[in-house]
């Protein structure tokens, strides 16, 4: 077992500086105008040497180098767009079928520079595919679990008691197998995740991923405009530029409390690698909140507001104008904001768990000007 935290020092003594003071160089400056010091991480200002907008409390504290993505295997801004809408075959009568197919299995990623943790995976990736589909659609996903524990795929969604993925209904052994089927109701963004017990052992070891269910915009004719802008490859939709973020955290030395937290697993990787934002263009973001061991987690937005629909199954919002909103492990849903107003540059979001931001829950959108 590797843990990045010295006996005795308190993931609270990081923040205070305490890595430093103890030889330790995970937490320094963002970049060349920063110096970090045993007393803390101090910006020196040189006009212009920064475009972005700096938050005095956490906006210099980042982990120095960068996670080696090719072996994870998995790379935190692709997995922001990287659907998988599954095998497509038509069902007698016309229905869409979309198969899938998902591999339980141990793996070790890194999800700090240098710091690795033993996860179990969904298809080697943590958060696992994230799963788009339509509305009404027949969905069949093959489950083959090669770990070393049970598991299974518990999803969030209509479905019948022998689909649900609990022990004694999907479980699956080591070696074993089962199909989930279901359909595709009801539209939203939501989460899957192990329900092997122990649960909170289950869900915070990785094995979680985002469920999206477009909208079916015949179904909806009273907002089939924005129904249409909901359903991928439609050509209102391709006018949004759509982003699914899981809120994760980890526990490194399985004292029950989260040592990183992050946006698709590793820490801080969005405040050294931007998610570019084209400004003409609409933004939405899908949220999924899956952190074990703290209640609450939240996201906010720096500079501007969006219109929130929790679990995103209405077509009309169901908070205007927020900056900032709370999920409770599982609670998810749908941000949608534009920075067609604004000038470009570097706008943060991060938790507002300032404790959360510090330990890798924070990054930047990076706002562009794009010729048309
Ligand atoms: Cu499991």
């Amino acid at each position: 077992m590797r843990s990045w935290l010295p006996r005795g020092i308190s993931r609270r003594g990081v923040l205070s500086g305490g890595m430093a003071a103890g030889g330790g160089s995970l937490l320094a400056g963002l970049g060349a105008g920063h110096r970090a010091t045993a007393q803390g991480v101090h910006a020196q200002h040189e006009p212009g040497s920064l475009r972005m907008s700096v938050h005095p409390s956490h906006g210099h504290m980042v982990t120095v180098g960068d996670v080696d993505s090719a072996r994870n295997g998995f790379d935190p801004n692709a997995m922001l767009t990287d659907w998988d809408t599954g095998t497509v075959s038509q069902l007698p009568g016309g229905r869409t079928l979309r198969s899938y197919e998902v591999v339980g299995e141990d793996k070790e990623i890194e999800i700090a520079p240098g710091l690795f943790f033993p996860a179990w995976t969904y298809n080697g990736r943590v958060p696992g595919p994230t799963i788009r589909a339509t509305e009404g659609d027949r969905l069949r996903i093959v489950f083959r679990n090669e770990g070393s524990h049970p598991h299974t795929m518990h999803f969030h969604g209509i479905h019948s008691a022998r689909m649900d993925g609990v022990p004694g209904a999907g479980m699956v052994e080591p070696g074993g197998e089962f199909v989930y089927e279901f359909d595709a109701r009801p539209f939203g963004c939501h989460l899957y995740h192990c329900h092997a017990l122990p649960l909170k052992r289950h869900i915070h070891k990785g094995m979680y991923g985002a469920f999206i269910i477009d909208p079916d915009p015949a179904r909806h004719p009273e907002h089939a405009e924005f129904a249409n802008s909901r359903l991928l490859g439609t050509p209102e939709n391709r006018e949004w530029q759509e982003f699914v973020m899981v809120m994760n955290g980890f526990d490194t030395d399985f004292d029950g409390e989260n040592e990183v937290y992050a946006v698709n697993t590793v820490g801080h990787h969005f405040a050294k690698h931007p998610v570019r934002i084209e400004r003409g263009r609409p933004v939405r973001v899908y949220l999924v909140n899956v952190v074990e061991f703290d209640p609450l987690n939240s996201f906010h937005l720096h500079g501007n507001f969006f219109d929130y629909y929790d679990h995103g199954t209405t077509l009309t919002p169901t908070l205007r104008t927020v900056d900032t909103i709370v999920q409770c492990q599982g609670q998810r849903g749908i941000l949608e904001f534009s920075y067609g107003e604004h000038e470009v540059g570097q706008y943060m979001f991060h938790a507002h768990q300032s404790e959360f931001a510090e330990l890798g829950w924070m990054g930047m959108f990076d706002v562009v000007e794009v010729a048309s």
